[in-house]
């Protein structure tokens, strides 16, 4: 299978600690055996850090956003060095370099792209540009629930939903530099259209995607109409 993973920042970089890479490397080398894996990594707490410094001095979003384009991309290099030479040695700049470097059968490890987005819909574009069968989206919870869980007592886990409900669910958010939300509405739109079957797993343990991509019940699964 191709599969395009999105982990996210609160999985890899909610602090910086190089175990947490470590742990990432040892199962995309596991997944790298068997498919051709493409990473997009969020920009995590660092990122949020550099962001709020910046809004302070009064940055404009677009620059805001373009720290935390910088940010992702230095945790990209992390991840990189992690997996030494199984991963493609530099982040791409973009969806069609990414597409290229594909094509060395290293696995390719990116960060965000372009302000007005994060990484979530990064992921959604390169999954529907290469043509994965499969996107996988790291949270910080079980999946994707009916409210907050963190805030809500009875929000509920959802097993699974068609992408058209992930878009309603989503269209209601704002769109600020380092937003943390249940996922960007821009990527849940091209979930929609490129109909790439997703998955939402909690990325606190990284042998979870290894459950998903196993095809075992894990997190929620985004497929249908
Ligand atoms: N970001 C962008 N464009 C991208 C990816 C990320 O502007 O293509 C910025 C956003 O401000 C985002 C932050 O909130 O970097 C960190 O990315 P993420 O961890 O929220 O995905």
């Amino acid at each position: 299978m191709k599969i395009v993973i999105k982990v996210g920042g609160s999985a890899i970089a909610p602090d910086l600690d190089s175990k947490r890479f470590k742990a990432y490397a040892k199962v995309i080398k596991t997944l790298a055996k068997d498919h051709t894996v493409l990473i997009v990594v969020g920009g995590g707490t660092p990122a949020r850090d550099y962001i709020n410094v910046s809004r302070e001095l009064k940055a404009n979003n677009s620059l805001q956003d373009y720290i935390g384009i910088g940010v992702s991309r230095l945790n990209a290099r992390l991840l990189i060095s992690a997996l030494e030479d199984y991963a493609y040695p530099e982040p791409p700049y973009d969806y069609q370099e990414a597409g290229l470097a594909m094509y060395s059968g290293k696995v390719v490890i990116m960060g965000g792209v372009v302000p007005g987005q994060t990484t979530d819909a990064v992921a959604a574009i390169l999954a529907e540009y290469v043509h994965a069968d499969l996107l996988i989206r790291t949270t910080s919870v079980d999946g994707v629930y009916t409210a907050d869980p963190k805030l809500d007592p009875k929000a509920k886990k959802i097993d699974r939903m068609t992408p058209q409900e992930l878009v309603d669910m989503v269209t209601k958010i704002e769109m600020t530099a380092g937003a943390n939300n249940i996922f960007d509405p821009l990527g849940a739109q091209i979930v929609k259209r490129s109909k790439i079957p997703t998955i939402v797993v909690n990325g606190k343990d990284p042998k979870n995607l290894l459950d998903a991509v196993a095809g075992n019940r894990i997190g929620t699964l985004i497929k249908g109409d």
